[in-house]
């Protein structure tokens, strides 16, 4: 069994309670046990109010950020630390146990060229410094690649095991999105299986990161390829859409990604459960 999750901007751009709390009865329905928190400005989360409706609903949270533009985790760690420190103290009021998402970068931030040895070394000292930051908020730390277009840094589950080896930190995890692995990976089995010892979350988003089943992912491998690794952990749908203002430039989401809105939730999360059931799996 593995938890299924939803990230929030499928209903929402921003964690906000009055939209989210009316699906739920619906949401539960469909098997939903888990809820991703955009997490940009930790300080507008009613963190009170979240621990609450969390217990209320049996859900867990999970929140995720991507870095604001103006840091930068090389040339000023400290900066960027003080950035993620409320983000754990919000994660750790909310009751949960991990922050995932670009946690070592910005989302749509490049230098227009390959990663040099320095950026490397200097997002590796970074990583162990949050890792540590989050150790003390009894917290997890997910990495997540993404594809070129959003970051030179980390883009394929090679990469991220690679940088992980080299943090040495046991509570920094893999976090794999099927939107960027159809884009980056040789084959989703290629992607799991390289991520596979330290993967901690996974994305499942469509390749035009809308309703899942209406776009040109090829689902069946992309399942059959969790399920060959045995991966047990939380499987959720990120869909683009509603996008937060910050970070919707940065994803390159300019248009509606689906047609009817709503049916991200009616037909994705179904098509997915179903997808995950013809591979072996069970969401929920
Ligand atoms: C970024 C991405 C997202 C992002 C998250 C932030 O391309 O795929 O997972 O990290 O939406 O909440």
């Amino acid at each position: 069994m593995n938890t299924f999750g939803l990230h929030t901007f499928a209903i929402a751009p921003v964690w906000d309670l009055d939209l989210i709390e009316p699906q739920m009865e619906r949401l539960k329905g469909l098997g939903i046990g888990l809820l991703e928190i955009p997490l940009l400005r930790p300080e507008e989360i009613d963190t009170l109010r979240t621990r609450a409706f969390a217990e209320r609903w049996n859900v867990e949270l999970i929140p995720s950020l991507g870095l604001p533009r103006a840091l930068d985790v090389v040339a000023r760690p400290d900066e960027a630390l003080a950035f993620l420190e409320p983000a754990f103290a919000v994660c750790e009021a909310v009751g949960s146990k991990a922050l995932g998402g670009v946690t070592y970068g910005t989302i749509g931030k490049t230098t227009g060229r390959a990663p040099t040895t320095e950026e490397i070394d200097g997002m590796c000292r970074f990583l162990v410094r949050a890792a540590k930051a989050a150790k003390a908020h009894g917290l997890k730390l997910g990495i997540e690649p993404c594809n070129r277009y959003e970051t030179h840094l980390i883009n394929r589950g090679i990469d991220a095991a690679r940088i992980i080896e080299r943090v040495g930190a046991d509570n920094i995890f893999i976090h794999l999105d099927t939107y960027h692995m159809h884009i980056e990976e040789e084959s989703f089995a290629a992607g799991f299986k390289a991520a596979a010892p330290y993967l901690g979350y996974v994305h499942v988003s469509e390749a035009n990161r809308g309703v899942p089943g209406r776009g040109m992912l090829n689902w069946a491998a992309c399942m059959k390829a969790i399920a060959d690794i045995g991966y047990t952990g939380a499987i959720t749908l990120e869909s683009m859409n509603h996008v937060d203002v910050d970070i919707a430039g940065g994803l390159a989401v300019w248009r509606p990604v689906a047609e009817n809105p709503d049916n991200v939730i009616g037909v994705g999360l179904p098509f997915l459960r179903e997808e995950a059931r013809k591979a072996g799996l069970t969401l929920g």
